[in-house]
């Protein structure tokens, strides 16, 4: 195909008519990818990696590279619509834009008046991450309203508090730089599926000789094609870490002097990894004592070194003690010295955006109002008094199909007196349940200015095509509220652009230089920040050093320097459970999906296959199951169909459940997250998908068809 690339601020049309525009993926993934986006008479006709983007290097993930077909999906939301039947009967009609702001806010004002502002509970998470449509207007709408505050917790939040608690920002390596690594350790991060192009950064740093060792209880793509794999039983990763250091403390492979000018509480972390001998370790986690001391020494040895840490290990009961347990070792091991090195979880605190300017927390009344965790959600809409959650709006995020304990969820959705608004792009699970349906832009139709938790290019996206239908982004839409509440403040007049230009103004160094302007002409544009952050010290901690021993940990009751606990639901945290239910069971990351995103898509279902539950053949030959059977997976929460597939997965006793698929094409209509649990993690109130005790049956498959010899039958 003859195409021209677009040259701003003009764009020239190829032969053909395809004009190739430039857009930044808006996913809630480590990569926030440089696309290149082909449009001919105003519609999208292919969809490609930006070869110039250096993280992006000219290729898009397996999802992203079909984008037009989400756009295009007969699933679009394309005009706002009321609800007709009863409630989550799907039944619906159009309605104006203004016959629903008016609905909205004359039900707003009523629920005010009898509940109180607090009995409206926003809903949102990371559709889109970008900077305006993630949490702007949105938030001054519900700040100026005086709503419930959310407590975003669903993805990262014991992760955050753990890096937080010991080096004070969310911070690490530039993931460029990990091509001068000689060992990266992938520790409960998906490098294949979750984090496509970290996986090239690896593959070249190995030709340079390095070495990639991956932690984690599922044996995926990456693990595979590692140098070592090794396999702990989940939620005990912790007890790993400890152990590492023991051997590090053990056999003097520690740093003195950096452990010396840039960290607090040495002393406090020797006597505690004193009592975790490797063998202890190796009890708790299943991973051979010889093989703790190995990777000790191979830590210790290779430099530069890096902890590439996921968020999959955080989504535990302990998930904040293990990350703050893991982020300890380099440290310890003075592996920040060097470029490349130390631990990277998260990269967001290298943009110093504005968020404060954004979204504008000081329109809140005094005091501000309750703070719900969204992790609760069910529990929220079921059992809250005082005002009990009267309205729920849910925007960038698909609540009955993504959080936790969803019978309890699907409960709280269901009651006839709950007044729910969504806005989406696609006729979601959680649209369903909608008193009220409003049409989202997609990317290709909005304006936004995005960031990345991994690497570090500050990236504007502008709209490459018009609107479909009726559909406007997020902060259009909560500009149109704003006027229907009659909210006079100007900030609610505010443009994308004007918005744009303030999350740029905080004055942080990292964003020196940066403009609209420029990023108009550049496209994306790296952060000024050292490629080595920690070299020497600067950590973001009160004492400016990190803290192994940690005064804010003590004053929440938990030990002060780290401790492993065994995941609320296991052999060790409760035995009795575990007896009924022996399995446990994780639901990371499905190769296909994001999410609950792109699982509409009949081209990446297809690709997936089916529901699935990877089982370990001793599990499997015990309940006589074979690859192919549909087996049912139950605990006290719920139950689920799901097709087996058995294999050297995981460890005998640990199935994995790739997520998260529609309720809708699920055999019984709910899906995988009856079964999690919404306890929140130990640090920061996180979700603790991960930890899960189910047991698994053979069971009659959704097209009736038993197997020959099926015991049940
Ligand atoms: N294809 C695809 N890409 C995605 C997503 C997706 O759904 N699909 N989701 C996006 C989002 S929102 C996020 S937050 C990131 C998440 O990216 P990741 O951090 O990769 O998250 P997960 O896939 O949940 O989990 C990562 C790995 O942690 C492992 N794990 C689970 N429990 C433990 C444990 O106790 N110990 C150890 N060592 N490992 C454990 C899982 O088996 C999994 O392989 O990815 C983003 N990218
Ligand atoms: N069992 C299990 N459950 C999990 C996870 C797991 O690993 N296992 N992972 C968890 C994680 S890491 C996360 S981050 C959460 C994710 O939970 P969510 O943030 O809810 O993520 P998605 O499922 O991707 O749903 C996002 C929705 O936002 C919509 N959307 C996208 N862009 C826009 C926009 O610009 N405007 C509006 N109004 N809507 C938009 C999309 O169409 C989509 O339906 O799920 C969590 N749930
Ligand atoms: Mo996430």
């Amino acid at each position: 195909m003859a195409v021209s690339r677009e040259t701003r601020p003009e764009s020239r049309r190829g032969a053909d008519g395809v004009v190739v525009k430039r857009a930044v993926c808006p996913h809630d993934c480590w990569d926030t990818c440089s696309m290149l986006v082909h449009v001919k008479d105003g519609r999208v006709v292919r969809v490609m990696g930006d070869p110039d983007h250096p993280v992006t290097r000219g290729y898009l993930c397996v999802k992203t590279n079909h984008y037009e077909e989400r756009v295009y999906s007969p699933d679009r939301v394309l005009y706002p619509m009321k609800r007709t039947g009863p409630k989550g009967s799907g039944q619906f009609e159009r309605i104006s834009w203004d016959e629903a702001l008016t609905t909205i806010a004359d039900r707003f004002r009523a629920i005010i008046a009898q509940y109180g502002a607090e009995a409206i509970l926003p809903y949102s998470y990371a559709g889109t991450i970008g900077t305006l449509q993630y949490g702007s207007m949105d938030r001054r709408f519900f700040h100026r309203l005086g709503a419930s505050q959310l407590d975003r917790t669903i993805c990262s939040a014991a992760g955050e508090a753990a890096i937080k608690s010991v080096i004070g920002a969310k911070m690490g390596p530039d993931p460029e730089d990990m091509v001068h690594a000689r060992l990266i350790v992938a520790w409960g991060v998906n490098v294949t599926s979750s984090n496509p192009h970290q996986w090239p950064i690896i593959q070249e740093a190995r030709r340079r000789g390095a070495k990639l060792v991956v932690i984690d209880p599922y044996r995926y793509k990456g693990a595979r094609e590692a140098d070592w794999h090794l396999s702990p039983r989940p939620g005990t990763d912790a007890a790993l870490a400890l152990g590492l250091m023991h051997v590090l403390v053990r056999e003097g492979w520690i740093d003195r002097d950096y452990v010396e000018r840039y960290t607090e509480g040495f002393e406090q972390l020797r006597r505690k990894v004193a009592e975790w001998p490797p063998e202890r370790a190796a009890a708790v986690t299943g991973i051979p004592a010889g093989d703790i001391e190995r990777l000790a020494r191979l830590w210790w040895e290779s430099r530069p070194g890096v902890l590439r840490v996921g968020y999959g290990l955080q989504r535990h009961t302990n998930g904040g003690s293990t990350v703050r347990a893991i982020c300890m070792i380099p440290a310890l091991t003075g592996h920040w010295r060097d470029r490349g090195g130390g631990f990277l979880l998260s990269n967001s605190g290298s943009y110093g955006l504005n968020s404060f300017a954004l979204r504008r927390p000081d329109l809140m009344p005094s005091p501000p109002p309750r703070t719900i965790n969204m992790i609760e959600l069910g529990k929220a809409l079921t059992e809250l008094t005082d005002p009990p959650v009267m309205a729920l709006f849910v925007y960038n995020s698909n609540p009955a199909s993504v959080a936790p304990n969803q019978s309890k969820v699907l409960a709280g959705l269901s009651r006839e007196d709950l007044f729910t608004v969504v806005h989406e792009q696609l006729f979601t699970d959680t649209c369903r349940w909608a008193d009220i349906v409003l049409p989202a832009t997609t990317q290709f139709e909005q304006t936004d200015l995005m960031t990345s938790y991994w690497h570090l290019y500050v990236q504007l996206n502008e709209p490459v095509i018009e609107p479909l239908g009726e559909a406007v982004p997020n902060t259009e839409l909560f500009r149109r509220l704003a006027r229907a509440m009659g909210f006079t403040e100007p900030c609610f007049q505010d443009s994308d652009e004007e918005l744009i230009r303030q999350a740029l103004s905080g004055g942080s160094p990292f964003l020196e230089g940066i403009t609209l302007e420029r990023l108009r002409q550049e496209r994306f544009i790296k952060v000024s920040r050292p490629a080595a952050p920690f070299a020497e010290g600067g950590f973001a901690t009160p004492s400016g050093k990190v803290e192994f021993y940690s005064q804010a940990l003590a004053d929440l009751g938990l030990d002060p320097v780290v401790e492993y606990t065994p995941p609320a639901e296991s052999a060790d945290g409760s035995p009795e459970l575990a007896a009924r239910y022996p399995i446990a069971l994780i639901t990371p990351a499905a190769h296909h999906f994001l999410n609950s995103t792109f699982a509409n898509l009949p081209r990446m279902r297809e690709r997936e296959g089916a529901p699935t539950i990877f089982l370990n053949p001793a599990d499997a030959a015990a309940r006589n199951i074979r690859s192919g059977d549909w087996v049912r997976v139950f605990n006290d929460r719920g139950s689920v169909r799901l097709q087996a597939q058995v294999g050297d997965w995981s460890q005998p006793g640990v199935a994995v459940s790739p997520s998260i698929w529609w309720s809708r094409h699920m055999p019984d209509g709910v899906g995988i997250n009856v079964l999690t649990t919404d306890r929140p993690t130990d640090m920061g109130g996180g979700a603790s998908f991960h930890t899960n005790l189910v047991q698994v049956e053979l069971c009659v498959p959704p097209d009736g068809q038993v197997r020959d010899d099926d015991p049940s039958r």
